[in-house]
Protein backbone atom coordinates (compact mmCIF):
# COMPACT_ATOMS: atom_id res chain seq x y z
CA UNK A 1 0.00 0.00 0.00
CA UNK A 2 2.55 2.66 1.19
CA UNK A 3 6.37 2.63 -0.11
CA UNK A 4 9.07 4.31 2.43
CA UNK A 5 10.79 6.67 0.16
CA UNK A 6 14.24 7.69 1.88
CA UNK A 7 17.57 6.36 3.89
CA UNK A 8 14.96 4.06 6.10
CA UNK A 9 17.80 1.22 5.98
CA UNK A 10 16.07 -0.04 9.33
CA UNK A 11 15.20 -4.12 8.66
CA UNK A 12 11.64 -4.45 8.03
CA UNK A 13 11.16 -7.12 9.99
CA UNK A 14 10.92 -8.49 13.99
CA UNK A 15 8.05 -7.23 15.98
CA UNK A 16 8.54 -3.89 16.47
CA UNK A 17 8.82 -2.92 12.75
CA UNK A 18 5.67 -5.14 11.85
CA UNK A 19 4.08 -2.95 14.50
CA UNK A 20 5.07 0.01 13.21
CA UNK A 21 4.08 -0.76 9.80
CA UNK A 22 0.66 -2.07 10.65
CA UNK A 23 0.17 1.42 12.82
CA UNK A 24 1.34 3.39 9.35
CA UNK A 25 -1.02 1.46 7.19
CA UNK A 26 -4.24 1.77 9.22
CA UNK A 27 -2.98 5.76 9.69
CA UNK A 28 -2.49 6.05 5.85
CA UNK A 29 -6.04 4.21 5.51
CA UNK A 30 -7.53 6.41 7.49
CA UNK A 31 -5.72 9.27 4.89
CA UNK A 32 -6.86 7.61 2.23
CA UNK A 33 -10.63 7.03 3.14
CA UNK A 34 -10.57 10.96 4.02
CA UNK A 35 -8.53 12.00 1.15
CA UNK A 36 -11.63 11.32 -1.11
CA UNK A 37 -14.27 12.70 0.51
CA UNK A 38 -16.02 15.57 -1.36
CA UNK A 39 -14.50 18.95 -0.25
CA UNK A 40 -11.10 18.39 0.88
CA UNK A 41 -8.10 19.22 -0.90
CA UNK A 42 -6.84 15.69 -2.23
CA UNK A 43 -10.56 15.33 -4.00
CA UNK A 44 -9.66 17.61 -6.57
CA UNK A 45 -10.36 21.70 -6.72
CA UNK A 46 -9.78 22.31 -10.06
CA UNK A 47 -11.82 20.21 -13.38
CA UNK A 48 -8.35 18.74 -14.43
CA UNK A 49 -7.37 17.10 -10.87
CA UNK A 50 -10.81 15.86 -9.91
CA UNK A 51 -11.35 14.38 -13.61
CA UNK A 52 -7.56 12.59 -13.11
CA UNK A 53 -8.43 11.16 -10.05
CA UNK A 54 -11.46 9.67 -11.54
CA UNK A 55 -9.08 8.12 -14.34
CA UNK A 56 -10.62 10.92 -16.92
CA UNK A 57 -8.98 14.34 -18.66
CA UNK A 58 -11.13 17.96 -18.04
CA UNK A 59 -10.38 19.30 -20.89
CA UNK A 60 -11.18 22.38 -23.32
CA UNK A 61 -10.64 23.73 -26.86
CA UNK A 62 -7.91 26.26 -27.03
CA UNK A 63 -7.60 29.46 -29.40
CA UNK A 64 -3.62 30.34 -30.06
CA UNK A 65 -4.95 34.08 -30.87
CA UNK A 66 -6.11 34.35 -26.86
CA UNK A 67 -2.67 32.56 -24.61
CA UNK A 68 -1.69 35.75 -24.37
CA UNK A 69 -4.62 37.03 -22.39
CA UNK A 70 -3.43 36.61 -19.41
CA UNK A 71 -7.31 36.33 -17.69
CA UNK A 72 -7.53 32.86 -20.26
CA UNK A 73 -4.21 31.23 -19.57
CA UNK A 74 -4.67 31.55 -16.15
CA UNK A 75 -8.08 29.76 -15.93
CA UNK A 76 -6.48 27.13 -19.09
CA UNK A 77 -3.38 26.46 -16.71
CA UNK A 78 -5.22 26.43 -13.50
CA UNK A 79 -8.56 24.38 -14.72
CA UNK A 80 -8.13 22.07 -17.41
CA UNK A 81 -5.65 18.67 -18.47
CA UNK A 82 -6.23 18.05 -21.74
CA UNK A 83 -6.77 20.70 -24.85
CA UNK A 84 -7.85 20.21 -28.53
CA UNK A 85 -6.68 23.08 -31.00
CA UNK A 86 -9.99 25.01 -31.99
CA UNK A 87 -9.19 25.40 -35.55
CA UNK A 88 -5.10 25.71 -35.81
CA UNK A 89 -4.64 21.64 -36.64
CA UNK A 90 -7.94 22.31 -39.53
CA UNK A 91 -6.88 21.21 -42.96
CA UNK A 92 -6.79 25.14 -44.01
CA UNK A 93 -4.47 26.06 -41.43
CA UNK A 94 -2.06 23.09 -41.42
CA UNK A 95 -1.77 22.53 -45.30
CA UNK A 96 -3.41 26.18 -46.69
CA UNK A 97 -1.20 25.58 -49.93
CA UNK A 98 -0.81 21.86 -51.52
CA UNK A 99 2.02 20.28 -50.23
CA UNK A 100 3.19 23.35 -48.15
CA UNK A 101 2.28 22.75 -44.51
CA UNK A 102 2.16 25.47 -41.62
CA UNK A 103 2.20 24.22 -37.82
CA UNK A 104 2.92 27.10 -35.79
CA UNK A 105 -0.27 28.17 -34.47
CA UNK A 106 -0.82 24.25 -33.77
CA UNK A 107 2.54 24.23 -32.25
CA UNK A 108 1.93 26.83 -30.08
CA UNK A 109 -0.92 24.84 -28.10
CA UNK A 110 0.63 21.86 -28.31
CA UNK A 111 3.67 23.48 -26.66
CA UNK A 112 1.80 25.42 -24.16
CA UNK A 113 -0.41 22.21 -22.81
CA UNK A 114 2.59 19.74 -23.08
CA UNK A 115 5.12 21.90 -20.70
CA UNK A 116 2.49 21.75 -18.20
CA UNK A 117 1.54 18.53 -18.15
CA UNK A 118 -1.59 18.52 -20.08
CA UNK A 119 -2.38 16.38 -22.89
CA UNK A 120 -3.12 16.91 -26.71
CA UNK A 121 -6.20 15.66 -28.55
CA UNK A 122 -5.76 16.61 -32.39
CA UNK A 123 -8.45 18.36 -34.36
CA UNK A 124 -9.22 16.84 -36.97
CA UNK A 125 -7.10 15.40 -40.14
CA UNK A 126 -10.10 14.45 -42.65
CA UNK A 127 -13.15 17.12 -42.58
CA UNK A 128 -15.60 18.27 -45.52
CA UNK A 129 -15.33 21.62 -44.07
CA UNK A 130 -12.85 24.53 -43.51
CA UNK A 131 -10.72 22.64 -46.45
CA UNK A 132 -8.37 25.36 -48.17
CA UNK A 133 -9.20 26.20 -51.54
CA UNK A 134 -6.54 23.89 -53.24
CA UNK A 135 -8.30 20.86 -51.75
CA UNK A 136 -12.27 22.58 -52.07
CA UNK A 137 -11.69 21.96 -55.77
CA UNK A 138 -10.26 18.91 -56.33
CA UNK A 139 -12.11 15.61 -57.06
CA UNK A 140 -11.77 11.85 -57.37
CA UNK A 141 -8.70 10.25 -57.52
CA UNK A 142 -6.48 13.18 -56.92
CA UNK A 143 -8.43 14.38 -53.59
CA UNK A 144 -8.37 10.80 -52.35
CA UNK A 145 -4.53 10.84 -52.39
CA UNK A 146 -4.65 14.63 -51.34
CA UNK A 147 -6.33 13.64 -48.12
CA UNK A 148 -4.39 10.87 -47.76
CA UNK A 149 -1.20 12.80 -47.71
CA UNK A 150 -2.42 15.34 -45.52
CA UNK A 151 -3.32 12.59 -42.76
CA UNK A 152 -0.19 11.26 -43.33
CA UNK A 153 1.86 14.09 -43.13
CA UNK A 154 -0.29 15.97 -40.18
CA UNK A 155 -0.70 12.45 -37.78
CA UNK A 156 3.51 12.22 -38.48
CA UNK A 157 4.44 15.95 -37.80
CA UNK A 158 2.87 15.69 -34.07
CA UNK A 159 3.90 11.87 -33.24
CA UNK A 160 4.43 11.21 -29.91
CA UNK A 161 2.60 14.52 -29.24
CA UNK A 162 -1.49 13.83 -29.51
CA UNK A 163 -3.13 11.05 -27.24
CA UNK A 164 -5.87 10.80 -29.93
CA UNK A 165 -6.90 12.17 -33.09
CA UNK A 166 -10.14 13.08 -34.68
CA UNK A 167 -9.28 11.43 -37.72
CA UNK A 168 -12.48 11.79 -39.40
CA UNK A 169 -14.79 14.54 -38.76
CA UNK A 170 -18.69 14.68 -39.16
CA UNK A 171 -19.37 12.77 -42.46
CA UNK A 172 -22.74 11.61 -41.56
CA UNK A 173 -26.31 13.28 -42.73
CA UNK A 174 -28.54 15.35 -40.48
CA UNK A 175 -31.85 14.00 -40.23
CA UNK A 176 -33.33 10.46 -40.64
CA UNK A 177 -31.53 9.17 -43.88
CA UNK A 178 -28.53 7.55 -41.93
CA UNK A 179 -26.58 8.35 -44.57
CA UNK A 180 -23.20 9.27 -45.61
CA UNK A 181 -22.81 13.18 -46.09
CA UNK A 182 -22.70 14.66 -49.74
CA UNK A 183 -18.99 16.03 -49.81
CA UNK A 184 -16.23 15.88 -52.07
CA UNK A 185 -15.07 13.15 -49.58
CA UNK A 186 -17.40 11.06 -49.60
CA UNK A 187 -17.35 11.17 -54.06
CA UNK A 188 -14.06 9.58 -53.54
CA UNK A 189 -15.76 6.51 -52.70
CA UNK A 190 -17.26 4.94 -49.61
CA UNK A 191 -13.92 3.40 -48.27
CA UNK A 192 -12.41 6.82 -47.74
CA UNK A 193 -12.93 6.91 -44.11
CA UNK A 194 -11.50 3.43 -43.53
CA UNK A 195 -8.55 4.71 -45.42
CA UNK A 196 -8.02 7.72 -43.67
CA UNK A 197 -8.12 5.50 -40.36
CA UNK A 198 -5.31 3.47 -41.59
CA UNK A 199 -2.96 5.89 -43.21
CA UNK A 200 -3.45 7.87 -39.43
CA UNK A 201 -2.37 4.92 -37.71
CA UNK A 202 0.39 3.96 -39.97
CA UNK A 203 1.86 7.90 -39.13
CA UNK A 204 1.17 7.32 -35.52
CA UNK A 205 0.97 3.87 -34.21
CA UNK A 206 0.77 5.38 -30.83
CA UNK A 207 -2.09 8.07 -30.92
CA UNK A 208 -5.83 6.73 -30.40
CA UNK A 209 -7.88 7.22 -33.51
CA UNK A 210 -11.68 8.49 -33.44
CA UNK A 211 -14.48 9.46 -35.21
CA UNK A 212 -15.80 12.37 -34.41
CA UNK A 213 -19.30 13.61 -34.78
CA UNK A 214 -22.69 16.15 -33.87
CA UNK A 215 -26.27 15.39 -33.14
CA UNK A 216 -24.75 12.10 -32.09
CA UNK A 217 -25.99 12.07 -29.01
CA UNK A 218 -29.80 10.80 -29.02
CA UNK A 219 -29.65 7.18 -29.07
CA UNK A 220 -32.58 6.90 -31.27
CA UNK A 221 -31.60 9.39 -33.72
CA UNK A 222 -30.91 7.43 -37.50
CA UNK A 223 -27.59 9.58 -37.41
CA UNK A 224 -26.78 8.24 -34.68
CA UNK A 225 -27.37 4.78 -35.57
CA UNK A 226 -25.51 5.20 -38.85
CA UNK A 227 -22.59 5.54 -36.99
CA UNK A 228 -22.88 3.01 -34.33
CA UNK A 229 -23.13 0.49 -37.67
CA UNK A 230 -20.02 2.29 -39.39
CA UNK A 231 -18.01 1.19 -36.00
CA UNK A 232 -19.28 -2.24 -35.63
CA UNK A 233 -18.50 -2.88 -39.35
CA UNK A 234 -14.84 -0.97 -38.60
CA UNK A 235 -14.27 -3.02 -35.65
CA UNK A 236 -15.48 -6.24 -37.22
CA UNK A 237 -13.12 -5.90 -40.19
CA UNK A 238 -10.09 -4.90 -38.52
CA UNK A 239 -10.43 -0.90 -39.51
CA UNK A 240 -7.87 0.96 -36.83
CA UNK A 241 -10.57 2.56 -34.82
CA UNK A 242 -10.07 3.31 -31.29
CA UNK A 243 -12.75 6.06 -30.15
CA UNK A 244 -15.56 8.10 -30.64
CA UNK A 245 -16.08 11.73 -30.22
CA UNK A 246 -19.16 13.00 -29.23
CA UNK A 247 -19.54 16.46 -30.32
CA UNK A 248 -22.19 17.62 -27.82
CA UNK A 249 -22.75 20.44 -28.43
CA UNK A 250 -26.71 20.91 -26.48
CA UNK A 251 -28.91 23.91 -27.56
CA UNK A 252 -32.64 24.09 -27.61
CA UNK A 253 -33.28 22.57 -31.09
CA UNK A 254 -30.73 19.81 -30.21
CA UNK A 255 -31.20 19.33 -26.14
CA UNK A 256 -29.41 16.40 -23.98
CA UNK A 257 -31.44 14.07 -23.72
CA UNK A 258 -31.35 10.92 -21.23
CA UNK A 259 -30.50 8.35 -23.12
CA UNK A 260 -27.00 9.62 -23.76
CA UNK A 261 -25.63 7.23 -21.30
CA UNK A 262 -27.47 4.36 -23.40
CA UNK A 263 -25.54 5.85 -26.43
CA UNK A 264 -21.78 6.52 -24.58
CA UNK A 265 -22.52 2.58 -23.44
CA UNK A 266 -23.56 1.14 -26.70
CA UNK A 267 -20.36 2.79 -28.09
CA UNK A 268 -18.14 1.68 -25.63
CA UNK A 269 -19.53 -2.03 -26.15
CA UNK A 270 -18.34 -2.07 -29.43
CA UNK A 271 -14.90 -2.25 -27.67
CA UNK A 272 -14.34 1.41 -28.75
CA UNK A 273 -13.50 4.19 -26.19
CA UNK A 274 -16.00 7.25 -26.07
CA UNK A 275 -15.07 10.90 -25.43
CA UNK A 276 -16.95 13.85 -25.11
CA UNK A 277 -15.26 16.42 -27.43
CA UNK A 278 -16.88 19.55 -27.69
CA UNK A 279 -19.39 19.82 -25.15
CA UNK A 280 -21.12 22.97 -24.61
CA UNK A 281 -25.02 23.77 -23.43
CA UNK A 282 -27.36 26.26 -24.39
CA UNK A 283 -27.74 29.04 -20.79
CA UNK A 284 -25.57 26.59 -19.22
CA UNK A 285 -28.04 24.78 -17.15
CA UNK A 286 -26.32 23.49 -14.28
CA UNK A 287 -28.04 19.88 -13.87
CA UNK A 288 -27.43 19.35 -17.39
CA UNK A 289 -23.91 19.88 -17.15
CA UNK A 290 -23.84 17.54 -14.33
CA UNK A 291 -25.71 15.04 -16.11
CA UNK A 292 -23.23 14.85 -19.05
CA UNK A 293 -20.57 14.44 -16.35
CA UNK A 294 -22.10 11.55 -14.64
CA UNK A 295 -23.01 10.07 -18.04
CA UNK A 296 -19.13 9.64 -18.78
CA UNK A 297 -18.25 8.89 -15.42
CA UNK A 298 -20.47 5.92 -15.62
CA UNK A 299 -19.40 4.34 -18.80
CA UNK A 300 -15.81 2.93 -17.83
CA UNK A 301 -14.53 3.38 -21.60
CA UNK A 302 -15.45 7.17 -21.71
CA UNK A 303 -11.87 8.97 -21.11
CA UNK A 304 -13.00 12.61 -20.40
CA UNK A 305 -14.92 15.65 -21.34
CA UNK A 306 -13.90 18.65 -23.58
CA UNK A 307 -15.96 22.09 -23.19
CA UNK A 308 -15.68 24.11 -26.40
CA UNK A 309 -13.83 27.02 -24.78
CA UNK A 310 -13.40 28.06 -21.21
CA UNK A 311 -14.95 31.38 -20.74
CA UNK A 312 -18.77 32.45 -22.57
CA UNK A 313 -17.09 35.34 -24.68
CA UNK A 314 -14.91 32.51 -26.10
CA UNK A 315 -17.52 30.18 -27.37
CA UNK A 316 -18.67 29.71 -31.26
CA UNK A 317 -21.70 30.33 -29.58
CA UNK A 318 -21.09 33.17 -27.25
CA UNK A 319 -25.06 34.58 -27.43
CA UNK A 320 -25.91 31.62 -25.81
CA UNK A 321 -24.19 31.43 -23.20
CA UNK A 322 -22.92 28.12 -23.30
CA UNK A 323 -19.71 27.39 -20.70
CA UNK A 324 -18.45 26.89 -17.21
CA UNK A 325 -17.04 30.57 -17.20
CA UNK A 326 -18.23 34.15 -17.70
CA UNK A 327 -16.97 36.27 -20.10
CA UNK A 328 -14.90 38.01 -17.06
CA UNK A 329 -13.43 34.46 -16.28
CA UNK A 330 -15.76 33.33 -12.89
CA UNK A 331 -16.63 30.25 -11.91
CA UNK A 332 -20.76 30.13 -13.10
CA UNK A 333 -23.00 27.30 -11.02
CA UNK A 334 -22.75 24.61 -14.11
CA UNK A 335 -18.84 24.66 -13.28
CA UNK A 336 -19.95 23.80 -9.59
CA UNK A 337 -22.07 21.37 -10.47
CA UNK A 338 -19.41 19.58 -12.97
CA UNK A 339 -16.74 20.02 -9.76
CA UNK A 340 -19.16 18.24 -7.45
CA UNK A 341 -20.21 15.58 -10.33
CA UNK A 342 -16.21 14.80 -10.99
CA UNK A 343 -15.86 14.39 -7.25
CA UNK A 344 -18.61 11.96 -5.99
CA UNK A 345 -18.88 10.66 -9.27
CA UNK A 346 -20.04 6.50 -10.00
CA UNK A 347 -16.80 4.59 -9.36
CA UNK A 348 -17.37 2.22 -13.01
CA UNK A 349 -17.56 -1.16 -12.82
CA UNK A 350 -14.35 -3.00 -14.44
CA UNK A 351 -13.42 -6.21 -14.03
CA UNK A 352 -11.23 -6.68 -11.30
CA UNK A 353 -7.65 -7.27 -12.09
CA UNK A 354 -4.30 -8.32 -10.27
CA UNK A 355 -3.57 -6.29 -7.56
CA UNK A 356 0.71 -5.36 -8.21
CA UNK A 357 2.66 -8.03 -7.07
CA UNK A 358 5.94 -6.21 -6.88
CA UNK A 359 6.72 -5.10 -3.30
CA UNK A 360 7.21 -1.85 -1.81
CA UNK A 361 10.69 -0.51 -2.69
CA UNK A 362 12.87 1.86 -0.54
CA UNK A 363 14.49 4.56 -2.90
CA UNK A 364 17.59 6.27 -1.89
CA UNK A 365 17.85 8.94 0.28
CA UNK A 366 16.81 12.70 -0.13
CA UNK A 367 16.31 16.05 1.13
CA UNK A 368 12.43 14.97 1.78
CA UNK A 369 10.16 12.13 1.64
CA UNK A 370 7.72 11.16 -1.07
CA UNK A 371 5.21 7.81 0.17
CA UNK A 372 3.43 6.23 -3.34
CA UNK A 373 -0.41 4.83 -2.01
CA UNK A 374 -2.28 2.78 -4.83
CA UNK A 375 -5.79 4.61 -5.72
CA UNK A 376 -8.76 4.10 -7.94
CA UNK A 377 -8.29 0.82 -10.14
CA UNK A 378 -9.76 -0.22 -13.42
CA UNK A 379 -9.39 -2.50 -16.36
CA UNK A 380 -6.73 -0.77 -17.98
CA UNK A 381 -5.63 1.73 -15.58
CA UNK A 382 -4.84 2.68 -12.07
CA UNK A 383 -4.10 5.87 -10.08
CA UNK A 384 -1.53 6.80 -7.87
CA UNK A 385 -0.76 9.31 -5.30
CA UNK A 386 2.14 10.44 -4.13
CA UNK A 387 2.54 12.72 -0.62
CA UNK A 388 5.27 14.98 -0.04
CA UNK A 389 6.95 16.12 3.38
CA UNK A 390 9.61 17.88 4.73
CA UNK A 391 9.48 20.40 1.63
CA UNK A 392 7.11 22.23 0.13
CA UNK A 393 8.94 23.19 -3.11
CA UNK A 394 9.95 19.68 -4.67
CA UNK A 395 10.90 17.72 -6.91
CA UNK A 396 10.26 13.88 -6.86
CA UNK A 397 11.22 11.11 -9.53
CA UNK A 398 8.44 8.26 -10.94
CA UNK A 399 9.32 5.79 -12.90
CA UNK A 400 6.90 3.28 -13.98
CA UNK A 401 7.81 -0.08 -15.90
CA UNK A 402 6.90 -0.48 -19.54
CA UNK A 403 5.30 -1.05 -21.65
CA UNK A 404 3.37 0.88 -18.84
CA UNK A 405 2.73 4.47 -20.01
CA UNK A 406 1.50 7.51 -17.54
CA UNK A 407 -1.50 9.09 -19.37
CA UNK A 408 -2.36 11.77 -16.87
CA UNK A 409 -1.19 13.86 -13.86
CA UNK A 410 -2.44 16.43 -11.36
CA UNK A 411 -1.21 18.88 -8.63
CA UNK A 412 2.28 18.62 -10.08
CA UNK A 413 4.26 19.84 -13.55
CA UNK A 414 5.49 16.60 -14.94
CA UNK A 415 8.72 16.40 -17.31
CA UNK A 416 10.21 13.08 -18.84
CA UNK A 417 12.88 11.45 -20.13
CA UNK A 418 13.91 9.75 -23.56
CA UNK A 419 11.88 6.76 -22.86
CA UNK A 420 8.82 8.11 -21.16
CA UNK A 421 9.04 6.03 -18.07
CA UNK A 422 10.65 8.42 -15.65
CA UNK A 423 8.68 10.90 -14.87
CA UNK A 424 9.86 14.18 -13.09
CA UNK A 425 7.05 15.49 -10.95
CA UNK A 426 7.97 19.41 -9.78
CA UNK A 427 5.89 20.86 -7.57
CA UNK A 428 3.17 23.30 -8.77
CA UNK A 429 2.11 25.64 -5.55
CA UNK A 430 -1.02 22.60 -5.58
CA UNK A 431 -0.04 21.39 -2.42
CA UNK A 432 2.33 18.48 -1.40
CA UNK A 433 0.44 15.68 -2.55
CA UNK A 434 0.34 14.92 -6.36
CA UNK A 435 -1.09 12.23 -8.61
CA UNK A 436 -0.99 10.07 -12.04
CA UNK A 437 -2.78 7.83 -13.72
CA UNK A 438 -1.35 4.81 -15.12
CA UNK A 439 -1.92 2.97 -18.27
CA UNK A 440 -1.29 -1.44 -17.60
CA UNK A 441 -1.29 -1.91 -21.11
CA UNK A 442 -1.08 -5.70 -19.18
CA UNK A 443 1.59 -4.78 -16.52
CA UNK A 444 0.45 -3.79 -13.25
CA UNK A 445 3.47 -3.44 -11.38
CA UNK A 446 3.50 -0.56 -8.60
CA UNK A 447 5.50 2.61 -9.98
CA UNK A 448 8.21 3.29 -7.74
CA UNK A 449 9.52 6.99 -6.41
CA UNK A 450 13.30 7.09 -7.36
CA UNK A 451 14.30 10.18 -4.92
CA UNK A 452 12.66 13.18 -3.46
CA UNK A 453 14.78 16.19 -3.41
CA UNK A 454 13.41 19.38 -1.74
CA UNK A 455 14.15 22.76 -4.01
O1 LIG B 1 -15.28 26.72 -32.82
C1 LIG B 1 -14.89 26.67 -34.19
C2 LIG B 1 -15.05 28.03 -34.82
O2 LIG B 1 -14.11 28.94 -34.27
C3 LIG B 1 -14.86 27.93 -36.32
O3 LIG B 1 -15.17 29.17 -36.93
C4 LIG B 1 -15.74 26.84 -36.88
C5 LIG B 1 -15.51 26.70 -38.36
O4 LIG B 1 -16.05 25.60 -38.89
O5 LIG B 1 -15.45 25.61 -36.26
C6 LIG B 1 -15.75 25.65 -34.89
O6 LIG B 1 -15.53 24.38 -34.32
C7 LIG B 1 -16.34 23.33 -34.81
C8 LIG B 1 -15.52 22.06 -34.74
O7 LIG B 1 -14.32 22.20 -35.43
C9 LIG B 1 -16.31 20.88 -35.27
N1 LIG B 1 -17.58 20.75 -34.64
C10 LIG B 1 -18.38 21.96 -34.61
C11 LIG B 1 -17.61 23.10 -34.00
C12 LIG B 1 -18.46 24.32 -33.84
O8 LIG B 1 -18.86 24.80 -35.08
Amino acid sequence: MTERCQGDTRPRTGPRARTAIVLAAAALLAATSVAFLPGTASAGTTLGASAAEKGRYFGTAVAASRLSDGNYTTILNREFNSVTPENEMKIDATEPQQGRFSYGAAEQIVNHARSRGMSVRGHTLAWHSQQPSWMESMSGSALRSAMLNHVTQVATHFRGQVVAWDVVNEAFEDGTSGARRNSNLQRTGNDWIEAAFRAARAADPGAKLCYNDYNTDNWTHAKTQAVYNMVRDFKSRGVPIDCVGFQSHFNNDSPYVSNYRTTLSSFAALGVDVQVTELDIQGAPAATYRSVVEDCLAVARCNGVTVWGIRDSDSWRASQTPLLFNSSGQKKAAYDAVLAALNNGTTPTDPPTTPPTTPPTTPPSGSCTATLQDSTRWGDRFNSQVTVSGASNWTVVVAVTPPQKVSNTWNGTPTWDSSGNVMTMRSNGSGNVFGFTTMANGTWTRPVVRSCTAS
